[in-house]
């Protein structure tokens, strides 16, 4: 397979006006005929049409009317000698029951489902398979009605009725104009919670969440969270629902998390089914977010959607800053808003800063690709939404909120660039700083890799001057070795000795500005120079993550333990805590003799800890973040060479300490916290039950453990409540932890209470889930981690072809357990090149996701290095591997 590259992009040689679809559903042998109208681009050299295909019989092919030669040129239908306008009709069959990649149309519980994103639709249908030819849809479904009573897709609903033979039908047109990866159809046993709203501008939507039969009691909190997402978007953004019905249908088979076709959002029924009995605090949130952000799109995707796959982030980086928003605005206090930032960022710099470190690094724009797929990435997704988030702190909230305005006037109904996008933003900001920098900003689309800013401060006691120093690089990534300078909003305060905030005046500024300001970074090196300052203050730079970036500043144990007591800034609060803890664990591992029984964590980190634990004003949520120790993922990413059991041992050595040291804390928090009322998953009882949670872990850890606190009687009586936890627990958050509690801790209790909630909930999938992958994430104890996920394999309730259930077991083990998967004897590297290569077979795209789980090999110590190396080339070695793996492996090898 060949690289597509950004720089050949072409407009298409035909436009597509109107497509008419009509199907004969039937799992074994489904029939499509597509009669499209198109027309020559005349802006292009005249050529043969050139239509995608993939997987697909061809029975068929008229040009208005009459049968035509053709050519099968690879996977494409080429017609030659095509008048300048003209009627293509277009007969295939497909086989829906053998579509193991779950693209394309496939059958999933005995229902249909389609996923087009990215290239899917050539594998129903022959057609110009890119996101710029926009068409008008109308679509007929005929299935048989005992099996398939309700059939969906895009757009209204026009006729329905009966057909011979017990079959019916149902044609649907879509108002809008779309391309193809925004088709869907549905057709299947499925009920609907439904729900009639009023949009500001009082017009009516009838919203549905179809599910099904069992699964009615579980959809309320997705619909809620449609219903707020309607809401919000037109009060920020002043962006209606422009469909008289919007559409949510899950399925336990899919690839991703959801998918926003038109009118017709296919989700995950990960992210759609909840109650309290079944889903936890995560799993409430997550869905809001997901149903917010595949919402989100219809404006961000599907009214104004991407030129070409390179622009994939135009709509996924916005989308994405858009669900964050969501989720920020929805929960409502500034400390809450807080917490879900950290959250974010925490999910930037575990994932994507590895992945910009790696060899799949890419821009947030890529500039070339072999399988798109590949590049649904945190990068895409994640720097995406930073680069747009560090728009609207650019130009500010209206400001930005006006550039959207702008962008859609400009736009609306069209395929565009990113370029596009941020153009709007800047010319809708005259005078602002992206206005000014625009062209320098745009870098963030272009390079790939995370900038570090690197920044040092002097104090002139004489002059009353603090100096910071500020200087700025990015790593070379792979094609691309030296970088030009970004543009870097730094948000910056200063804190006097007392942690109290200082007002800020630079050097030639009039009079102070009080509080936090937003500083904007252009250069290679700079300098600001703060005036009027009395005494050496304490720096908090970088608030709230204004950009993504490393932050290197060399503070020292006061200062940060100042910032974690005293910063108004509730992030780089949070910042200085993971900073203490990261430095304790460093120096440990590099210790050279580390000798049993080692302390990581002096007094003055427990203390700190115990202040933030045990403080009347802060939020117990973010009690709970503070408390959690950097993982072992991020603490690999600050070393040149990883050495992961080293990184284990010594992060589980500092959680047992800080259990023993803070145990009467755990406790108090415990009993505080355990009963937060009527379950609601708002972030305060969440929080609570969160830090409550983090509390059992660490008394059940406490009574495992050795030394003092846990011989006494005292410790030992906690693994046993928790039991008790487990079984009486009103909600599934507080059952989980506490089983979670027992399983980290390694506690004998742990082998009754699995198979009693295997028990409990064998019929539902998404918590079967959840059991197989705590027992697959478990602290690895002397290599016990990997036998179980084999024998876990061997389960009846596993099977590696649904998508879910391989993510709960082989990926929460390769991908998300370092200490388990990286051992000595590679074991863990032959298990994850068996999965990938077997993967490989019936679905290409989770079988790349999880090749991705050695990506950061070349940092491994050895014996690890090598081991993973030669697990990497036995995969590379496949002959029939998919684009998709192979693109992934041969990075890894270049
Ligand atoms: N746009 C889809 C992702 C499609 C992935 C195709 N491999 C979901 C989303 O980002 O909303
Ligand atoms: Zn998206």
């Amino acid at each position: 397979a060949t690289a597509i590259q950004r720089a050949d992009y072409s407009a298409p040689a035909y436009w597509i006006d109107t497509v008419d679809l009509c199907f004969d559903l039937d799992p074994a042998k489904t029939r499509v005929l597509n009669r499209m109208f198109l027309r020559r681009n005349p802006e292009v050299p005249a050529q043969p049409l050139k239509l995608d295909g993939d997987e697909l019989n061809l029975a068929r092919v008229l040009v208005n009317g009459q049968g035509t030669s053709f050519k099968i040129e690879g996977t494409q239908l080429v017609l030659d000698n095509l008048p300048d306008a003209f009627e293509l009709e277009i007969f295939t069959t497909c086989c829906p029951a053998k579509n193991t990649k779950l693209m394309g149309l496939y059958v999933s519980n005995d229902s249909f489902f389609t996923q087009c994103e990215a290239e899917g639709f050539r594998r129903i249908t022959y057609f110009l398979d890119r996101p710029d030819v926009m068409a008008s849809y109308s679509v007929t479904l005929r299935a048989d009605k005992a099996k398939y009573p309700v059939l969906l897709s895009n757009g209204n609903l026009v006729a329905h009725g009966p057909l011979e033979d017990g079959r019916h039908f149902a044609k649907w047109v879509d108002p809008h104009r779309k391309p193809c990866y925004l088709f869907a159809l549905v057709a299947g046993q499925l009920v609907a919670r439904e729900q009639r709203i009023l949009s500001r501008a009082g017009k009516e939507h009838l919203l549905q969440v179809y599910v099904r039969a069992g699964d009615l009691d579980k959809t309320e909190h997705a619909m809620n969270s449609l219903m707020h997402a309607v809401a919000w978007d037109e009060a920020r953004f002043g962006l209606a629902l422009d469909l008289e019905r919007f559409m949510i249908v899950a399925t336990s088979d899919f690839n991703m998390g959801a998918m926003e076709n038109k009118g017709l959002n296919i989700f995950n029924t990960k992210y759609v089914l909840a109650n309290q009995a079944t889903a936890t605090d995560t799993d409430y949130s997550n869905i809001e977010s997901v149903v917010g952000h595949e919402y989100f799109h219809n404006w961000t995707g599907d009214r104004v959607t991407c030129r070409d796959w390179f622009q994939l982030s135009l709509k996924e980086g916005l989308t994405v800053f858009r669900d964050q928003e969501f989720s920020q605005d929805l929960a409502g206090e500034a400390s809450a808003r807080a917490v879900k930032r950290i959250e974010d960022v925490r999910l930037l710099r575990t994932a994507q800063f590895p992945e910009d470190a790696g060899p799949m690094a890419h821009p947030v724009r890529p500039d070339s690709y072999i399988e798109i797929n590949n590049f649904y990435t945190v990068t895409v997704y994640e720097k995406g939404a930073e680069v747009v988030r560090m728009m609207q702190t650019l130009v500010g909230r209206a400001g930005f909120a006006r550039g959207l305005t702008l962008y859609f006037e400009r736009h609306d109904g069209h395929a565009v660039t990113c370029d596009d996008f941020a153009q709007a933003i800047a010319d809708a900001n005259p005078g602002s700083a992206l206005a000014t920098l625009l062209p320098q900003f745009k870098r963030w689309y272009s390079q790939a890799g995370t900038p570090r800013l690197h920044a040092s401060g002097t104090y002139d006691a004489q002059a009353r001057t603090y100096t910071l120093a500020v200087s700025q690089s990015c790593p070379p990534t792979p094609g691309q070795p030296p970088k030009e300078p970004f543009v870097i909003p730094m948000g910056v305060g200063l804190l006097g000795q007392d942690g109290q905030e200082l007002p800020l005046q630079l050097a030639g500024e009039a009079a102070p500005v009080p509080g936090q300001r937003t500083l904007v970074i252009t250069q290679a090196t700079e300098t600001l120079t703060f005036v009027g300052v009395d005494a050496e203050p304490v720096p908090s730079i970088l608030r709230g993550f204004t950009a993504p970036v490393v932050l290197e500043f060399d503070y020292s144990d006061a200062q940060l333990l100042t910032l974690l007591a005293h910063d108004s800034d509730p992030f780089n609060r949070w910042e200085a805590g993971q900073r203490l803890a990261l430095r304790r664990a460093i120096k440990s591992i590099a210790a050279t003799a580390y000798p049993a029984g080692a302390t990581a964590l002096d007094d003055a980190y427990i203390e700190a800890m115990r202040s933030v634990l045990r403080h009347p004003l802060l939020d117990a949520a973010f009690k709970e973040l503070v408390l959690t120790l950097p993982s072992e993922t991020y603490i690999a990413e600050q070393l040149d060479v990883v050495d992961p059991q080293r990184i284990h041992a010594v992060r589980e050595a500092m959680r047992a300490q800080l259990a023993h040291a803070l145990a009467d804390d755990w406790q108090w928090a415990y009993e505080t916290h355990r009963d937060s009322g009527a379950y609601r998953p708002d972030p305060v009882s969440s929080g609570r039950r969160a830090l409550a949670g983090m509390a059992l872990a660490n008394l059940c850890l406490v009574a495992q453990g050795s030394g003092p606190s846990a011989s006494s009687g005292q410790a030992s009586v906690w693994p046993g409540k928790a039991y008790q936890r487990f079984k009486d627990a009103g909600n599934m958050t507080d059952r989980l932890n506490a089983l979670s509690a027992l399983v980290s801790s390694g506690h004998a209790l742990a082998a009754q209470a699995l198979p009693r909630f295997h028990a409990l909930f064998k019929d539902d999938a998404l918590v079967l889930d959840k059991w197989f992958a705590l027992q697959a994430g478990a602290p690895d104890r002397d290599g016990n981690v990997l036998p179980a996920v084999r024998q876990l394999m061997k389960h009846p309730d596993f099977t590696l072809r649904n998508p879910n259930r391989a993510r709960s077991l082989i990926f929460s083990y390769c991908s998300a357990n370092p200490g388990g998967f990286h051992r000595a004897d590679a074991a863990g590297y032959v298990f994850w090149s068996e999965r990938v290569m077997e993967l490989d077979g019936f679905n290409p795209q989770v079988a790349a996701r999880l090749a991705r789980a050695l990506d950061r090999w070349t940092k491994l110590a050895e014996p690890y290095r090598s081991a993973a190396r030669e697990a990497i080339v036995r995969v590379a070695a496949k002959p029939d591997l998919s684009n998709d793996v192979r693109e992934v492996v041969s990075r890894a090898l270049a």
